[in-house]
């Protein structure tokens, strides 16, 4: 019995790999829907060679396109923002794969929960902005969420066979990005290209930035709290530019457990397509001469205040990571734009988590009244 797969976000960086992996394993797995928010020629091509039951082009204006091209085959096309969200509807799935970008993630999220479906999550910030209902939910409905973040999919690896009440500690592994080592000084007037050349992963460009930024970290930090119930001061970062080692364990009885690999996101996407089950594959091995210098220091949060702001809304809780989140929404757009600065950014995040109301235990509304009302006021200190 083959897996039958949707993709949320079917045309960026996590999707395509994705059906790269669904394509090399076509024994174990099938995309049954595939959706994609704006980009109808990529989704097009990826429809006719994968075959599924549907597709959903979130961008309305791009449906006659899509719709007239796929005409000839037995593929149902769907669009607009609501769509997205019913991909469980649209088909016999036994996983979704959230591969969507930021906020927007979250209403999939939740829909493909109330469905009942395992989820293969990619998307962070719908744990960043809403984890408590995401997870409350998950677990009332018995379904899985499992992490896709390289990071955190180590962290799954390590507690196999383990249980969570032995868990002190998790050691995310931060690459450190292109400016690691840097002064703030030296930072001031990075350009947009030099941000975008990441050292160690090829990926979209909201979350490059924030990897070079170490926001990336920051909500990695907040995710990891939800997806395996930890206290903010279980959860260490710990700056590792080879990226081998994908993060690290440390038990109750001070031993450690590591999970290694090379830096290659089909690996961790493979893995929560086939949980609980390892596939064998045929990609490059790890080799010793590779690892001969594994290095590993403590981040600078003075420098990098991203992550320190990202401590701060996981220690205050409420909707303070949905703040944080939205205003470094709005903020990597405006620096992607020219708008701001590098460091710009890190100012727009602070005043946002100052001045937007805070609510100490939001329900769903909250969330997207605070999503609204933060953009509104990161736009406002950007102009
Ligand atoms: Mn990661």
């Amino acid at each position: 019995m083959r897996k039958r797969i949707a993709i949320l976000g079917s045309t960026g960086s996590i999707g395509t790999q994705a059906l790269e992996v669904i394509r090399k394993f076509s024994d174990e797995f099938s995309a049954e829907v595939l959706a994609a928010w704006s980009n109808s020629s990529l989704l097009i091509s990826q429809a006719i060679e994968f075959m599924p039951d549907a597709v959903v082009i979130g961008d309305e204006t791009k449906y006659p396109e899509v719709s007239i091209a796929l005409s000839a085959y037995p593929i149902k096309v769907f669009t607009g923002e609501a769509s997205i969200s019913q991909i469980t509807e649209m088909g016999t799935i036994d996983l979704v794969l959230n591969a969507m970008v930021g906020y927007p993630g979250l209403k999939p999220t939740l829909t493909a929960i109330d469905a009942g479906v395992d989820i293969a999550l990619a998307n962070k910030e719908t744990l960043v902005v809403a984890g408590d209902l995401v997870m409350k939910k998950a677990h009332e409905k018995g379904i899985r969420i499992i992490p896709v973040d390289s990071e955190h999919s180590a962290i799954l690896q390590c507690l196999v066979g383990e249980s969570l009440q032995s868990v002190e500690k998790v050691w995310l592994t931060a690459s450190g990005g292109p400016f690691r080592g840097k002064t703030r000084q030296q930072m001031k007037n990075v350009s947009r290209e030099a941000a975008l050349m990441h050292p160690k992963w090829k990926m979209g460009n909201k979350i490059t930035i924030d990897s070079a930024s170490l926001m990336n970290k920051g909500l990695e930090v907040i995710e990891a709290k939800w997806l395996f119930s930890l206290h903010p001061d279980q959860i260490e970062v710990i700056i590792h530019p080879q990226s081998i080692v994908h993060s690290m364990i440390q038990f109750s009885d001070g031993s450690m457990k590591a999970q290694m690999g090379l830096p290659d996101m089909k690996l961790p996407i493979l893995f929560a397509l086939g949980y609980p089950v390892r596939i064998p594959t045929d990609f490059p091995r790890l080799t010793f001469p590779e690892c001969s210098l594994l290095t590993f220091e403590p981040p600078d949060l003075e420098i990098f205040r991203n992550l320190a702001f990202a401590y701060n809304a996981l220690y205050l809780g409420g909707n303070m990571p949905c703040i944080l989140n939205a205003a470094n929404e709005i903020a990597v757009n405006a620096f992607l734009n020219d708008r701001i600065s590098f460091l710009g950014m890190s100012d727009v995040i602070e005043k946002c988590m100052e001045h937007v109301s805070y609510i100490p235990s939001p329900v769903y509304e909250d969330y997207v009244q605070t999503d609204f009302e933060t953009r509104q006021k990161a736009l406002e200190y950007i102009d």
